[in-house]
């Protein structure tokens, strides 16, 4: 049965056709474009779901949403190919890093976001919201130090989900070489062959 990825192009559903492609799935892409003045998903979007957001995933006569829930759904239906590691230290790791990618790490991205468009009028809130992401990326500087991944030894879904906080941290949030262990997983995730085929699928995306 095919697999329908609503694709919005430059967005975090890059992700979705990524994992697709290193399951090796095949899968036909949607892709819809953002309005060149607002940047916002087209209307169309919301004839696929209410919310108008991307990703939605078509698959086995479900309509699914939400980035690390199809993630989740996914990995489980190929096995559990890309989830979750065997010890309890890694599966709890797995977890918390699929939810904790859009959970925590979204939120002061798209606060700088919405402060970037303010222009002066957003400036004051600017150095709060870069600390709350500071405290992010100063951590997980750490949780790569010891690791080569962020489950463990293997590369999971977890990876593909942390792809875009960290891309959209490099892209608007002062993530750079002063944070080696991030920058080289970065460069790791984007060497993949698997990665650069979504690239291919997906259009065009500034982040990588
Ligand atoms: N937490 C959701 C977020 C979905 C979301 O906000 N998607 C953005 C893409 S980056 C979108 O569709 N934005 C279109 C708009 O705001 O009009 C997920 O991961 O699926």
């Amino acid at each position: 049965m095919t697999i329908t990825v609503h694709h919005l192009e430059n967005s975090r559903s890059q992700r979705i056709l990524w994992l697709l492609e290193e399951l090796g799935e095949g899968y036909e892409v949607r892709t819809y474009k953002r309005h060149p003045k607002t940047m916002r998903a087209p209307r169309e979007l919301r004839a696929v779901h209410p919310l108008g957001r991307s990703p939605v995933v078509e698959v086995d006569g479900h309509r699914l949403i939400e980035t690390g829930a199809i993630m989740d759904y996914l990995v489980v239906r190929a096995g559990g190919r890309f989830g979750s590691p065997a010890d309890m230290d890694g599966a709890i790791r797995y977890r918390q890093f699929l939810h904790y990618a859009e959970g925590s790490m979204m939120p002061p991205l798209l606060a700088l976001l919405i402060i970037g468009k303010l222009g002066l009028l957003g400036r004051p809130a600017r150095p709060t919201v870069q600390r709350m992401l500071n405290d992010h990326l100063d951590w997980l500087e750490t949780e790569l130090a010891g690791r080569r991944y962020f489950a463990g030894d293997i590369f999971t879904a977890a990876d593909m989900m942390m792809s875009f906080p960290l891309e959209a941290s490099r892209a608007r949030g002062g993530l750079n070489e002063s944070r080696p262990n991030i920058i080289r997983w970065l460069a790791e995730m984007h060497a993949r062959p698997a990665y650069q085929a979504a690239l291919i699928a997906g259009g065009p995306y500034a982040y990588a």
